[in-house]
């Protein structure tokens, strides 16, 4: 959902943004001469250019990207890396009655609605992990993958790391893995392959082939099982291609909300205190600024008229579905939609379209109930530099 924020604030406002910097040095050697009214209107110009600038890109980005079409050019496996590349972990989740052994590592953003989803899984499933916040201006972090987004999982196996991408490919591997630890995740991964595409601006797209379904080394599920696994898988897709969708046009409808949407990714993705602040400054009102008229495509993009109405009818839609099998979708324990659903949810959990939406459907009551169940599960919180 962010990556047009960001892919825009690297091509159009970090360079506005330079520009107004060596302006602002030219300014400040020739302040003498000039005006004292003139330097005030000049930088105030500058930074409306900026933030016009923003939208202009944002728009064009998603005119150009409304049209592509997708040509494949090769087809890979996950990555395996010899050896750990260099990374500074910001926190870890240290879980004493993990057994997997894993070894995870997680590169994200905080409230990205995929990594939000990763995460829920991980600590749906009681794993420890180390967490990497992404600088989503630079990427310093992820630099050493091939893959330009987040989240991205590095976990130890035998011959090195694997690299596992996507959030929906990340979850059905660990699922599969913890589900028969017989197999190895070297195994497992096969049944994944990677797929990358070069569409007509050179942009790579990378997608994995059956990343909706949880592979069986054993016996074959019987016909209720197979149902609910089609259940799931359906509501997993929903989760990606429906709820989603639904968010941008949300969170970032008023110029207002969209600021205030901003402010809590800063403070949820403790940004301050990772990030110098002109850095801040640029994601929260750049970010606010771009976001905002790139919604209002999006929200064209994805047919949707009131973006509101468009999250309680998905909600309700949702609630539909849970009621039919009891608390969860899964029944008496969350499922991997429920677990997906929530995840993706819990990424405006800090905005005011999160608190509207729980006050006009039946859904905080579920929201609630899996977040009780995930927490229940999830490891101690460690702070690395605390
Ligand atoms: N299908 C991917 C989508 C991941 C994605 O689009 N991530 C966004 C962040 S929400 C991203 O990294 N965009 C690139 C960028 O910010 O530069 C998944 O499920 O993991």
């Amino acid at each position: 959902m962010w990556r047009p924020t960001f892919s825009l604030l690297k091509k159009v406002v970090i360079p506005s943004m330079r520009e107004n910097l060596a302006f602002s040095k030219i300014l400040y050697s020739t302040r003498s001469r000039l005006p004292k009214s003139t330097v005030k209107l000049t930088l105030v110009s500058a930074s409306v250019g900026v933030l016009v600038g923003a939208g202009y890109g944002g728009y064009t980005h998603y005119k150009i990207n409304a049209k592509k079409s997708l040509a494949p050019v090769e087809t890979e496996e996950f990555a395996l890396l010899k050896e750990l590349p260099q990374y500074k972990p910001h926190y870890k989740i240290i879980n004493d009655s993990d057994t997997s052994n894993l070894q995870l590592i997680l590169f994200q953003y905080r409230t990205c609605p995929f990594c939000c989803k990763v995460r829920a899984y991980l600590d749906s499933r009681g794993i420890s992990y180390e967490i990497v916040e992404v600088d989503a201006v630079l990427r310093q972090a992820i630099k050493w993958s091939g893959y330009k987004k987040v989240p991205i999982v590095l976990t130890k196996v035998d011959e090195g790391y694997q690299q596992l991408l996507d959030s929906t490919a990340i979850i059905s591997v660990l699922e599969t893995f913890l589900r028969d630890k017989s197999c190895q995740l070297r195994d497992i991964v096969k049944f994944y392959p990677a797929t990358k595409y070069t569409n007509d601006d050179g942009n790579k797209i990378t997608d994995i082939a059956n990343k909706y379904f949880i592979m069986h080394n054993g016996a074959v599920p019987d016909e209720r099982e197979r149902a609910a696994e089609q259940e799931e898988r359906e509501w997993r897709q929903w989760a990606d291609k429906v709820l989603v969708h639904t968010l941008s046009p949300n969170v970032y409808r008023t110029t207002s909300e969209a600021l205030e949407t901003f402010k809590w990714f800063e403070e949820a993705g403790g940004w301050r205190q990772s990030f110098p602040s002109w850095e801040c400054a640029l994601m929260v009102y750049g970010g606010a600024a771009a976001m905002w008229i790139i919604a209002k495509r999006l929200k064209k993009r994805h047919n949707i008229t009131d973006a509101r109405q468009s999250l309680y009818n998905a909600a309700n839609e949702w609630t539909a579905a849970v009621k039919k099998r009891g608390r969860f979708l899964g029944g008496d324990e969350p499922n991997l939609a429920d677990v997906s659903v929530y995840g993706v949810l819990s990424s405006i959990e800090g905005c005011q379209a999160f608190k509207d939406l729980k006050a006009n459907t039946d859904i905080g009551k579920w929201y609630n109930d899996v977040k009780n169940a995930i927490e229940m599960r999830t490891g101690k919180v460690i702070a690395i530099n605390a």
